[in-house]
């Protein structure tokens, strides 16, 4: 079995980061080590929050993980506490990152062109040094244009994209995927690109639908996917398909809360689309 560990935030109510990477990781058949970042009382989308950041577990976690020998096919950064933990993260590179270890960072930090509440304004300098170290990024647009000294604005068009990933692939991961970005009112779209310089775009309708946690579904799907070996195309198409569905579903429910995605109800569709759900006596 698959095994990624996850290096993120444990938000105790609110669905995001670790209580979205464990449930969506696990119903594709992989393992889902996780190493928390930070244990917040609610997302941060709610008003008085509290966190704290949980930096000090890390040498102590890790040191016992190398005595153990253990092996991460995948590292997938998301939310950290704060900028302080950037070096730490590092570090984990360092200790468990392998020939054939995937190196997949979502530098989240902000969305809809603002940071989230509790980052500093330097957070994105040094969020510029995990993505160096990345085999994969995925920013969302604001993400992309905060990380890249773009102004931000709510559409973008396919040069604007491509400049984008442009300077991107500059900071030195080996491949920029955006995801979030609006070529008109109707559509939606992830854009990637690869040191070929080749963009590819998948393009979906646009559902007129905010809920928090998508960009995490998003990511937590596919690095799942380029974990299991998918082609790294019907890996983001997998993942961008699962997130429309889930909007789709959320959106239709009057009782959906605005702070999350009612991704439990579309999990059996997850494992639909990447094979794993088993057939019935009539299908067979
Ligand atoms: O979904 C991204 C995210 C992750 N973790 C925390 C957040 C957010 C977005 O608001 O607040 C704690």
């Amino acid at each position: 079995m698959k095994r990624i560990v996850s290096i993120q935030d444990l938000s105790c109510i609110g669905k995001c980061s670790q209580s979205i990477a464990l449930p969506v990781l696990s119903a594709m058949g992989i393992e889902c080590a996780t190493l928390p970042t930070a244990l917040l009382s609610a997302h941060t989308a709610f008003d008085h929050f509290v966190s704290r950041e949980l930096t000090d577990g890390f040498a102590p976690i890790t040191a016992h993980w190398k005595s153990m020998g253990v092996h991460f096919d995948s590292i997938y950064t998301g939310y950290l506490g704060s900028e302080d933990q950037v070096a730490p993260v590092q570090r984990f590179f360092d200790d468990f990152g392998t020939e054939d270890t995937l190196i997949f960072v979502d530098p989240v930090m902000a969305d809809h062109g603002k940071l989230y509440s509790g980052f500093t304004p330097t957070f994105p300098e040094k969020m510029k040094e995990l993505c160096r170290r990345a085999d994969i990024i995925t920013p969302n647009v604001t993400e992309a244009c905060l990380l890249t000294h773009t102004p931000y604005s709510e559409f973008q068009s396919e040069a604007d994209i491509r400049a984008l990933l442009e300077k991107l692939l500059q900071l030195g991961p080996r491949t920029a995927i955006i995801t979030g970005i609006r070529p008109d009112e109707r559509h939606m779209c992830v854009a990637t690109m690869s040191a070929d310089g080749n963009l590819s775009l998948h393009e979906t309708y646009y559902y007129p639908a905010v809920f928090y946690g998508t960009g995490d579904l998003f990511a937590s799907t596919c690095v799942g996917a380029l974990t299991l070996g998918i082609p790294a195309e019907k890996a983001i198409a997998t993942a961008a398909d699962y997130v429309l569905e889930t909007i789709r579903v959320t959106a239709a429910d009057p009782e959906a809360r605005w702070y999350g995605v009612n991704f439990e109800e579309t999990l059996p569709y997850l494992m639909m689309l990447i094979g794993r759900l088993p057939k019935t006596e009539e299908a067979k």
